[in-house]
């Protein structure tokens, strides 16, 4: 049973027992209800303590086992909490570490609450696309008023417990031991005669209800505008002020119930799922020995070497920064501090934090400044004559042990882990632009790369706040071999009739960040031309469209040059559609015979979409990432893919194989088709009737 009972002088203590946080599985909702019962029927027993083993006092429903049978098996976390709620004897919930979600609801069913201090307090169901479902939405307002309540519900975000302390959720903070603190407590309300106090008793008081919950609806229209469940939780707390406690909660039911079957909900259980799955590499064992990184060192002060050095510095390493020149290494120490002072500014850092991370970071011209560094980022030129000399040279300074990382997006890992001698300790550490933002990391895993420096960079990553995703060594890695199909596909309807702030309104509207042509501008189309060129050297047979060459010939890298795919005015990033170049594209397509006709923003969608899809599907064949939701974490923090839709991979899910393969064998008998060569596995899933992601 995932729960323990004891007793301790007329005190009972059910203790929930199911690590890793006493999720409240069908086993733990059964024990609690046993232990319960168990106490009113013990004539020595005279109160009860509810509390947690472990890492938390509940971390809330199981959410292993969400659209499952047992998810709704009886006893469910309602009848526990009714349980709880009506037992003649009191119920004292012991609170530590975290309680959240149904773990909260469950002590608020208790009748008195104490809880140590720093216990993070929360509701989050709105983050997986739900809302508290066993009657946090009636019993919080009662407990700490409707605007806390409403907050609390409508953000999910968790709240210290200290905070909390005289929001009267509380019955005590225990300062010392919390066990002792609350066997006290239950001894002295045990000697006191019933009924004692429920929550759900409690008025909710507030001056103007009607119009604070009219100003949450207001504030939260933002957020809401592609996630259902903020409204559902408003809905179902204003019917708990206008109706009382019981047809709010039947209204919280029918809310919870909607919610739950929302792709939208789907999707974002699969981003929590996914984002915790990325770290369990199927051949590294969880409890693989990691090396100790207790020294950084960055190679390239540049705008990637300064963000990555960012990144450890804000965890709090020390980082020893290399460049060649003093004034490429000061400008790179000064862009850092520019960075942080913005942030100071922001009033998102203290300015004597300001100055303890610049502490932490060692300027030096000298590579053998780096012998003591546990961990050696290179953010060097994207050559690889210039990666050969930096890993040669490392391999004579670097400490036995020390992991080297290549932060390349394009080479081959493998050829650079052979420019030393020790290629099981060289891993692709490859950040996004700009790295000390963007949350995506992809590790890529050398052929010789070890299994304790990959458990190594997974772990750091987590402590550098970085979703890390492994990858197998291909041109490309993960996203960037997957987003030339999806910019191969732009640059092709273009071709065909199509204009760019069109293809970029559609996929915008679909829900991506930005479309490809405002991401070229961005990132500089002389980017894609190199890759391009090389890509005719190096395989002729992915023929692309011509016209982004045109574009580059006339010197419209992007933003940087002023003109890209669109104009730009001076000190405005606005992209403004380009008459030139709108005109040079309908003059290509003469000029080359290629007939233009009308394209539908339902075809942009899909064919950029599905030639992610395509490519996801070949990727994961080859064994580059290891499973679907792998993929989904890299376009989904790295891409800017809408987290609504769960990623590729998932939305070819929610759309079904059967249908995507379908509309990719369609277009496979367009012109340019041949750049859709269906994955067989794609396929083989299609004709199984499955889905990528199980
Ligand atoms: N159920 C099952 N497993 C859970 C879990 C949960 N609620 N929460 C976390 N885990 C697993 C997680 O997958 C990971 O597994 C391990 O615990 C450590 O997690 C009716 C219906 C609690 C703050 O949304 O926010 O209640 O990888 O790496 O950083 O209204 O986990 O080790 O195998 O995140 O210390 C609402 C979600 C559910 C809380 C701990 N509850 N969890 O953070 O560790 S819906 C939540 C978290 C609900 C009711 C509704 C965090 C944490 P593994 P971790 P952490």
């Amino acid at each position: 049973m995932a729960v323990d009972y004891t007793t301790h002088d007329g005190v009972a203590v059910v203790t929930l027992n199911n690590p890793p946080v006493n999720g409240l599985g069908l086993s733990t909702r059964a024990g609690i209800v046993a232990g319960i019962e168990r106490a009113q029927s013990d004539p020595a027993i005279r109160a009860i303590v509810l509390t947690g083993a472990g890492k938390a006092f509940s971390g809330g429903a199981d959410i292993t086992e969400f659209n499952t049978p047992k998810a709704t098996q009886e006893p469910t976390l309602a009848t526990v909490i009714q349980v709880v709620e009506s037992s003649a004897k009191p119920v004292i919930a012991a609170i530590h570490s975290v309680a959240m979600g149904g773990g909260l609801e469950l002590a608020l069913g208790a009748h008195y609450r104490i809880a140590a201090p720093g216990a993070q307090i929360a509701l989050p169901e709105v983050k997986l696309g739900i809302l508290p479902g066993a009657g946090g939405t009636q019993r919080l307002p009662r407990a700490i008023g409707l605007e806390a309540a409403l907050n609390m519900i409508v953000s999910g975000t968790p709240v210290l417990s200290e905070k909390l302390t005289d929001s009267g959720l509380f019955d005590e903070i225990a300062q010392g031991d919390l066990a002792e603190a609350a066997l006290t407590f239950a001894r002295r309300v045990g000697a006191q005669t019933g009924p004692h106090p429920k929550v759900r008793d409690r008025k909710i008081e507030h001056p103007n209800a009607a119009g604070f919950i009219q100003f949450a609806r207001n504030s939260v229209a933002a957020i809401a505008k592609n996630f259902p469940a903020p409204h559902k939780c408003i809905d179902a707390v204003e019917a708990g002020v206008q109706n009382g406690f019981d047809k709010g909660l039947a209204v919280e039911r029918e809310c919870f119930v909607a919610l739950v079957q929302t792709p939208e909900s789907r999707a974002l259980r699969h981003a929590f799922f996914g984002e915790r799955a990325a770290s369990k590499i199927p051949d590294v064992p969880s409890d693989t020995p990691t090396r100790d990184i207790q020294r950084v060192a960055v190679i390239g002060a540049g705008t990637m070497g300064g963000g990555i050095a960012m990144n450890f510095v804000n965890a709090g390493i020390p980082v020893t920064l290399l460049e060649t020149k003093q004034e490429a290494l000061d400008r790179g120490i000064a862009t850092i501090r520019k960075n942080y002072e913005a942030t100071v500014r922001k009033g998102r850092l203290k300015p004597e934090a300001l100055e303890q991370r610049m502490a932490l970071l060692t300027p030096t011209l000298s590579y053998d400044d780096l012998k003591d560094a546990d961990l050696i980022v290179e953010a060097v030129f994207e050559e690889l004559g210039v990666k050969e000399q930096v890993f040669r040279r490392l391999d004579e300074v670097a400490k036995p042990g020390a992991i080297l990382a290549s932060n390349t997006s394009t080479l081959d890992v493998d050829r650079i882990a052979a420019f030393t001698k020790r290629p099981q300790d060289v891993v692709g550490m490859h950040f996004f632009s700009p790295a000390n933002v963007m949350k995506l990391l992809e590790v890529v895993r050398g052929e010789h790369t070890a299994k304790d420096v990959l458990a190594t960079v997974m772990k750091l990553a987590k402590k550098i706040r970085k979703t890390a995703v492994v990858s197998g060594v291909c041109d490309g890695f993960i996203g960037n071999r997957m987003i030339e199909q999806y910019i191969r596909q732009a640059l092709f309807m273009l071709e065909e009739g199509a204009l760019p702030a069109q293809v970029d309104r559609a996929i915008e509207k679909f829900g991506f960040a930005m479309g490809p042509f405002r991401m070229s501008d961005l990132a500089g189309n002389d980017i894609g031309w190199a890759i391009r060129k090389r890509r005719y050297q190096e395989q002729p047979d992915m023929h692309y469209s011509k016209v982004a060459d045109r574009l580059c010939e006339l010197g419209r890298f992007g933003q940087k040059t002023g003109g890209g795919w669109y104009d730009y005015k001076a000190g405005d990033r606005t992209a403004y559609p380009s008459k030139a170049v709108d005109e040079m594209i309908v003059g290509y397509c003469a000029e080359t015979q290629a007939p233009r006709r009308k394209i539908g923003d339902e075809e942009i969608v899909e064919r950029l979409v599905l030639s992610l899809v395509n490519e996801g599907a070949k990727i994961l064949e080859e064994g580059i990432a290891s499973k679907a939701s792998d993929i989904d974490m890299v376009y989904l923090t790295g891409y800017g893919f809408p987290l609504y839709r769960g990623g590729p991979m998932l939305y070819a899910d929610t759309v079904g194989l059967y249908n995507v393969e379908r509309a990719i064998r369609r277009y496979a008998a367009q012109p340019n088709g041949d750049a859709w060569q269906i994955a067989p596995g794609l396929a083989k899933l299609a004709a199984e009737g499955r889905g990528f992601n199980g």
